[in-house]
């Protein structure tokens, strides 16, 4: 039996605890992949149950019909398991409504995002998604194509202007710095180019709050799939899986409306980017150290990884006196607290995070994660040997018959080949465009 609006839930299964039948949606979420459904949605779900009301989400893909498979035939439910080495719980989430495939119907996205109800378009698009060059600016010729979120905003928007209705508040949650600036840069290009009679109603009638956000999801697999049917009595092919930690730091900055999503554990605050750098560098950092330095020792998970007694101090040395160093910490915020929690993260037996997961698109992730770190302590006439390890192990990584997913892929296979590879990667003429040069 499939998991639907219908399903008796096993009592040891946490409800959504609010009607969901009489919820209006009030965000329209594009991209719509795991990390959306274990973080954003919890959140959103947990203030609905708390007593808020029309939070509903419509889930977009760009592309891909699976989610929209996943998650249409089940009313939009999905359960999302929480594990530790104290073990699992799972919970139903009730807050996606609905997910549309813009591919297959776009005017159906438009009108979503045109819909008087909605308030927020939120975004988990991946670093790739935004469509910029390696200068930061945004690709036009691309961003007016098929699969690029700025058409459909840009129509959404136009909708609403002429229905002479408010703006929106653009909610980007994925890890690029200062993410809600980028997103305001790009469309504000886009807009430009293609829009120009939009441009000022979307500078005075939208907002680009930044975010940090933090979850580790790992991809959901057959055997997690599994495990969840044998505790709720049902198949659910949206199930994700997830740690317990969990944590939003959101710019209280927003155009309209909003979930007090503060309510149930995320943080509004004046200045993200403290929260943001630290998580970039020291997590996100040591993810991809992790996961470059432990393919190439043959590792295929994070813990397993950072077991490794070869590994770990290269790790700590990372993210406690290379890339802590760099970050101008808000006050309360305890740098080496945070490296020793996330140590504690990246060791939890439970949860079978893939390597080659965080190794993906490096050419998008390596510049926010290690280069700004690598270019700080450069401008200071010092070195960072565990990042220099890292980019070793990146190169052969590019080297080596993994199979290399990144957008960059055949341009970074031909760079690393040969003795000048760090040249062509972040030299003159570069791949990479950063501060950081090597010596
Ligand atoms: C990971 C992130 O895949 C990756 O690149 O570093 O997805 C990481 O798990 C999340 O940012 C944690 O919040």
């Amino acid at each position: 039996m499939r998991l639907s609006a219908q399903t008796p839930l096993p009592a040891s299964v946490q409800a959504p605890g609010y009607d969901r039948a009489v919820q209006a949606a009030g965000i329209v979420h594009i991209g719509i992949g795991a990390f959306h459904r274990a973080h954003q949605a919890v959140y959103t779900n947990d203030a609905m149950g708390a007593g808020d009301r029309d939070w509903g989400i419509v889930g977009v893909s760009l592309r891909s019909g699976d989610v929209a498979a996943q998650l249409n035939p089940q009313d939009g439910l999905y359960t999302v398991s929480t594990r530790s080495a104290a073990g699992s719980e799972l919970r139903l989430i009730g807050a996606v409504q609905q997910v549309l495939v813009a591919a297959d119907d776009p005017q159906a996205v438009i009108d979503a995002i045109a819909a008087p109800t909605t308030h927020i378009v939120s975004f988990t698009v991946t670093e790739k998604g935004y469509l910029r060059r390696a200068d930061g600016s945004l690709d036009l010729a691309v961003a007016i194509g098929g699969s690029s979120l700025y058409r459909f905003v840009a129509a959404g928007l136009a909708a609403r202007k002429a229905a002479g209705l408010r703006g929106v508040t653009l909610l980007s949650c994925d890890n690029l710095a200062g993410n809600g600036a980028v997103l305001r840069r790009s469309m504000r290009e886009y807009l430009a180019a293609y829009h120009p009679d939009l441009s000022a109603w979307f500078d005075g009638e939208c907002t680009c709050p930044a975010t940090m956000i933090d979850r580790i999801v790992p991809a959901t697999t057959e055997a997690d799939r599994a495990a969840v049917e044998a505790a709720l009595g049902a198949r659910d092919e949206g199930a994700v899986v997830t740690e317990g930690f969990s944590q939003w730091v959101i710019e209280d900055d927003f155009a309209g409306p909003r979930p007090r999503w503060e309510k149930v554990g995320a943080e509004l605050v004046a200045d993200v980017a403290p929260y943001e750098t630290a998580k970039l560098r020291m997590l996100n950092g040591a993810h991809s150290a992790l996961a470059y330095i432990g393919l190439g020792r043959g590792h295929d998970y994070v813990h397993q990884a950072i077991a490794d007694l070869e590994i770990q101090p290269v790790i700590e040395r990372l993210m406690r006196e290379e890339a802590a160093p760099t970050i101008d910490a808000a006050p309360g915020q305890d740098l080496a607290a945070y490296a020793d929690a996330l140590l504690g993260r990246f060791t939890n037996p439970a949860l079978h995070h893939r390597l080659i997961q965080i190794a993906m698109d490096g050419s998008q992730k390596i510049p926010q994660r290690w280069l700004e770190t690598l270019a700080w302590h450069q401008a200071r006439g010092a070195h960072c040997p565990s990042l220099e390890v890292a980019i070793t192990a990146w190169i052969a990584f590019l080297r080596s018959d993994h199979p290399i997913d990144d957008p960059l892929a055949d341009k970074l296979r031909e760079a690393a080949v040969g003795p000048d590879a760090l040249e062509r990667l972040f030299g003159d003429g570069r791949l990479i465009v950063s501060d950081w040069r090597p010596a």
